[in-house]
This record gives C-alpha cells, structure tokens and sequence, in this order.
C-alpha cells in the first residue's frame, strides 16, 4: 500500500539560492487573437492558461492585441510612462518617510505599476474600483491629488479621512476608489454587488474588483465568482498575481490549479491571462474587457501576471523568505524600463527626457511632500483639535456622543 502523504508546495528558491523562474512559460507575443466579445467561460481556456502579450523582447509592439490598440499616440504612451514614473516616486519618497519615522506604515507596489495605471486610464468618471491596500497607481493614474494622497499617510489635517483608517487605506469615491478594506477577499463580493447595483440603475457604469494571488484562497474571492456567474453584472475582476502573498509563495494559493484565471472558468465566467509588466498589454486587456463589460455582456476576470518586487510592506523582510535578485531575474522584466525602451524604439522618447521626466516627477512629489509635511508628521505632530473625533461619522450625532463631546467642554 502506498503511503498517504499530505503535500506541502515550496517556492522555487529559498534566500541561500539563484533565483528560479525555469517553471514559468511565457508564449510568444501575438499567440492569442482577440476573441468576440461575447465569448463564453467554457471557450475561455487557451486565454486563461496562456498569456497575452503586446510588447515583444525587442521592445516594438505587434500582434493582434497590438492591432486592437490600433495607433496609439506618443502622447498616450508619455503619459503612461509618467504615471508609472510618478508613482515609483512616490513609493520610494514614502518608504524613506516611514524609515524616518514620519509616517507609521507604507506599503510599495514597485513592479506593478503598469497594471493599475493602465487600467485606470480606460475607465469612465463613475465607474467604482474596489481596489485593496496595492492599487494606489489607480490613484495617480486618476489624477488624484497628491496632497490628499500624502496627507492620508501622514495622518494629519490633509487627510481626506482624518487619521480614520490605517496609512494606504485611501478612500476617494470620486476618483472612483472605494474605501480600502484590510480584510482580504471583501473587495469581490463588494464589487459584485456594486455592480449589480449599476445593473438595477441602468447608469451605464461598471464596477471593478481587485485581489491579489494569495486572497484568491478567500471564500469570497468564491461567492463572489458565484454571484458574478449566476447575476452576470457589469464588472471586471482584477487578479494580480505579484508570485507572493507576504512570506507564502504563489504555489500554496494555486494549489494544483493551473492558473487563477483558469479558476473562473469553474463558475463558467471568462478569463484571461496577461503580462502585466507590458503597458500596452494592460491597455488593450483593459479597454476590450471594459468595454465587454459595459456593452452588456457580464463579468470577466483578468489575470495579472507580474511580480512584487519590493518588500510586502514596510514590516516585512523579503530577504529571509526569498531568494536575493528575484525582482530583477523576473523574467517579464520591469513594466517602466520596457514602455522606456519601447518609446525610444519609436523614436518618441531619449535617455535625456527620460532622466529629465524622472526628477522633474521627484520635484512634483518632493514638494508636495513638504507642503504635507508641514501639517505634521509623527515625528513633529501638530495634533487636530480632540473635539474633531466626533466629526464627520453620524449625519445626526447620537445624544451619548453629543453628551460625550459636551463633556470634553465643546
Ligand atoms: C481575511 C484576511 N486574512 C489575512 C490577512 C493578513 N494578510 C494581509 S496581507 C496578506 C497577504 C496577501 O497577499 P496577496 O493576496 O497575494 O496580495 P499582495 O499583498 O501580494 O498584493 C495577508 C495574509 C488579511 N488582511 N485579511
């Protein structure tokens, strides 16, 4: 009799080895045509185990998802580049902050960038993402003010929330970002039963659900695909799959799956897998499955193939979990170097503008920066009046809080 065995998966390389992405098949660009619009969950399954692509190892852009796009203006790809390049800034500006003390906790989503600022530029004012604490470039690429941005992680009177919820748990309904939720998973059936709400309405918006790899093992990443399959609303659910979920490589959420897009085909809605280090990959999926979506043809979900390049957050330490060089051994590379590279080939960028954009972009952040910093850090406080806890949480205050608040003399 064989021996029952419970398994365990392992990432490819732990810290005291190479890193390993020999497991990883990446098709070649141009693989997978662009589907009708009204395809079904059951056809889905080339799209979801195989990987759409636009911009090939040379850096030019081909293929039929490359056609879909059809020309796209320097100026659309430049402005691309600068929301990803602005938001790299930021990232580093405010890990340097929590170092320093001024802010207690931040959270990067270095190599990461292209999805959300890709994503956001093909949505409407109206539509609602759902996004968790890693979708702060849907922010950027929003035109989100950088003060209110700064002035939520530094907690002070800038704060939009008023030192409410934790640093990165933005809330901007309209910039179309729903109030981030620490619990995992809740961002699905959020989404779904907005949507379901714009269905009922008839107001021709769409709402977008975004998880990362690891919340995909979440029971609501399940009732939501459920209620999104039987209900078919108009929304698009978002995977990023970054390989990790903290310390707890992609293997263990996967399980012995195919792929997180492959899961959606259970519950017979459609998916597709994309490289989402490439720009114009981002912008393609993004705009047929936004469209798909708003002309009335259900929910989709989108896997995002990219790679967390940074730490999970300013509490964690990636070097006692993974393998030293990983970022740089991804082997879909960085999503700013390749929209550079691809610009260049285009004739459309330089080395020079490029390194001018980068600290022109730093300057914008910088002194943005000071300015919120002047309202107070954690390091030099500038304390909000005490009476203001009781603001802006009842529409009527309830007569204990009035009585409390009397109390406080107010
Ligand atoms: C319901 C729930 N369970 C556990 C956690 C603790 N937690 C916070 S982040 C995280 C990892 C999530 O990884 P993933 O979904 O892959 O997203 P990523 O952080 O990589 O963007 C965990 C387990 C939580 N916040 N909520």
């Amino acid at each position: 009799m064989s021996e029952v065995k419970l398994s365990f998966p392992h990432p490819p390389a732990r810290p005291d080895q190479a890193p390993d992405f020999s497991n990883i098949e990446i098709p070649p660009v141009g693989s997978l045509p662009v589907p009708s619009m009204d395809i079904e969950g059951h056809d889905c399954w080339p799209y979801a185990v195989g990987m759409i692509r636009v911009l090939d190892d040379d850096n030019t852009a081909h293929g039929p998802w490359a056609d879909y796009l059809g020309e796209v203006s320097a100026d659309t790809l430049r402005q691309g580049l600068r929301d990803m390049l602005k938001m790299r800034a930021l990232d580093r500006r405010m890990l340097n902050a929590q170092r320093q003390g001024k802010t207690s906790f931040y959270l990067q989503c270095t190599g990461e960038e292209a999805i959300g600022c890709g994503f956001q530029r093909q949505l409407e004012q109206g539509d609602m993402n759902f996004p968790t604490y890693r979708q702060q470039s849907l922010l950027v690429a929003a035109d989100y003010p950088l003060e209110a941005l700064m002035g939520q992680l530094y907690s002070n009177d800038l704060d939009p929330l008023k030192g409410r919820q934790l640093p990165i748990m933005h809330s901007a309904r309209d910039y179309g970002y729903f109030s981030v939720s620490g619990n995992l998973g809740t961002q699905y059936v959020q989404a779904v039963g907005w949507a379901m709400a714009c269905a009922l309405r008839g107001n021709g918006k769409i709402a977008t659900g975004w998880i990362g790899d690891g919340a995909t093992a979440s029971n609501d990443f399940h009732s939501a695909l459920l209620s999104a399959s039987t209900y078919q609303p108009p929304v698009v659910l978002n995977v990023v799959n970054n390989q990790w979920a903290i310390s707890t490589n992609t293997a263990v959420a996967r399980g012995k799956g195919d792929t997180y897009a492959a899961r959606a085909l259970g519950y017979g809605v459609p998916a597709l897998r994309v490289d989402g280090n490439d720009y114009l990959a981002v912008l393609a999926v993004s705009r047929w499955a936004i469209d798909r979506t708003r002309s009335g043809h259900g929910p989709i979900v989108i896997e995002w193939f990219t790679y967390r390049a940074a730490a999970h957050s300013t509490s964690d330490d990636p070097s006692a979990y993974r393998a030293k060089g990983e970022a740089e051994a991804w082997p879909l590379g960085d999503p700013i170097t390749r929209l550079k590279a691809h610009l260049i080939a285009r004739g459309d960028w330089s080395e020079e503008r490029h390194v001018q954009a980068e600290a022109e972009l730093l300057d914008e952040v910088v002194q943005v920066q000071k300015t919120v910093e002047s309202h107070g850090t954690f390091v030099k406080p500038k304390p909000t009046a005490p009476a203001d806890i009781f603001n802006g949480v009842y529409a009527e205050m309830p007569p204990h809080l009035r009585r409390q608040r009397q109390e406080m003399g107010h």
